[in-house]
């Protein structure tokens, strides 16, 4: 595959932007190679500054739900930038999004909208401390809720549950009080309750998307608001991911229990710049200007965001048979690549929840994030380069999440089964 003008752009990139990239995981650095150089997308495709033709099953990384240059959402983005790029000021239809998702969620009466996944869910934890009056979180290994500083925190020595600082920067201080569980092993929640009596919140994603696709087990999230309850401590639902792509409800929706706050960013934007975090009254009046727990952002709520939001929304809202359709496409995906995996002998876990899915090289069932790191990269790697080389655009980590959009076709579907049929083939 000719790329001479991605490892050009990447050159030069590299001289004035750090390791080239906005945001590392696009720098490809665990699959290797050259990160490709987007000239545009359409529809189900992107297109790189070389004229290569992809399949596109990350859609920036979830977002892109109606794939790219959908028509309904470009034609708003227009129409609303036509008015004016951004005020400062309120706007209606800022209030129109938060009204379209306060009606879907009962667990949420506000919103406050910020511009990405991670301020959401600073915001949120600022918020849940305020209102508890207490200082301490859980977070659970493999979750990613954004770089924010007490998020960023890797298992500290030995039994002690108190993270360490996962990133030079990041200093001690910041992160003594964040304490560490394991996905989906309730004991581990309990072994952090005993050891602070001052929990503000519980984190999670109730589908993990970035230690690859890993669903937390509904009983294990039962037991996990009971906790919560138990010890006057809030649950938030981190789903900046799996938010409007699990389901109209997220995950929230499939697995019955209430959090006290969720955040949101990515489908909720269409594909500009938009994060939130919703709970109830009581909760989210805290804030300022009415409450005392401080929150801001200049472009917070900006109308053309807004507009391309409401736009991705309420198109959903219309069809919400859209997710049983991707959910069908993501399973047909996932039981291809796991058949034709099996003719080769490789070893493939997969999981599928709405329009996500994920895929481990792996031999076991994944249920957290030690599992997870069980897998092999290096194939994983190999498959990454294969599927790239045949024109299809998976997300470049093992420890990531795979999209479907509605531009992506069955026919697109089998042509990606065969394709990876002769990838595994190459891989053994
Ligand atoms: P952003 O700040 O990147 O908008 O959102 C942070 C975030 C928060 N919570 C969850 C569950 C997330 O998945 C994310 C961001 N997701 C990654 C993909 N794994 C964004 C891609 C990137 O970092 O470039």
């Amino acid at each position: 595959m000719y790329t001479q003008n991605s490892k050009d752009a990447f050159l030069k990139a590299k001289k004035v932007i750090p390791g080239g990239v906005d945001s590392p995981v696009r720098a490809f650095k665990s699959v290797g190679g050259t990160p490709i150089f987007i000239k545009k997308g359409a529809g189900a495709y992107l297109i790189d500054v070389d004229d290569n033709k992809y399949i596109d099953f990350v859609q920036s990384w979830g977002p892109l739900i109606f794939g790219h240059c959908d028509k309904d959402i470009q034609k708003a983005v227009i129409k609303s930038v036509k008015k004016g790029l951004s005020f400062g000021a309120p706007t209606k239809v800022e209030t129109k999004l938060a009204q379209e998702i306060c009606s879907l969620f009962d667990e949420i009466d506000k919103i406050r909208f910020v511009s990405s996944g991670t301020e959401a869910v600073m915001s949120a934890i600022r918020l849940a401390r305020g209102y508890t009056g207490r200082d301490d979180i859980v977070k659970f290994e493999g979750c990613y809720h954004g770089h924010s500083d007490s998020l960023l925190v890797q298992a500290g020595s030995g039994a002690v549950t108190f993270g360490t600082p996962s990133s030079p920067g990041v200093p001690a201080d910041f992160t003594k009080h964040t304490l560490l569980a394991k996905y989906n092993d309730i004991k581990s929640v309990q072994e952090c309750f005993k050891n602070s009596k001052n929990i503000a919140c519980v984190i999670i994603e109730p589908i993990a998307g970035n230690m690859g696709l890993i669903p937390a087990e509904i009983e294990f999230l039962k037991e996990l608001k009971e906790i919560c309850e138990k010890n006057g401590a809030l649950l938030i639902f981190d789903e900046v991911m799996s938010g409007f792509r699990a389901s109209l409800e997220g995950a929230t929706g499939l697995v019955g229990v209430k959090p006290d706050l969720i955040t949101f960013g990515k489908v909720i934007g269409g594909g500009m710049p938009v994060g939130a975090f919703g709970g109830l009254e009581e909760i989210m009046d805290q804030l300022s200007p009415d409450g005392p727990v401080y929150q801001a952002g200049t472009l917070s709520g900006n109308p053309v965001a807004m507009n391309a939001g409401i736009t991705a929304l309420k198109k959903l809202i219309k069809n919400p048979d859209i997710y049983d359709e991707l959910e069908e496409k993501a399973q047909t995906l996932m039981k291809g690549f796991r058949d034709e995996a099996k003719k080769v002998g490789i070893g493939l876990q997969t999981n599928v929840r709405g329009s996500m899915f994920g895929f481990f090289f792996n031999d076991k069932e994944v249920k957290n994030f030690d599992d997870a790191l069980k897998s092999d990269t290096k194939m994983f790697a190999k498959f990454h380069k294969g599927m790239l080389e045949r024109g299809f655009y998976f997300a470049c980590s093992q420890f990531e999440t795979g999209f479907v959009s509605t531009k992506i076709k069955d026919k697109h579907i089998e042509e990606t089964i065969e394709a990876a049929a002769e990838v595994f083939k190459e891989l053994v």
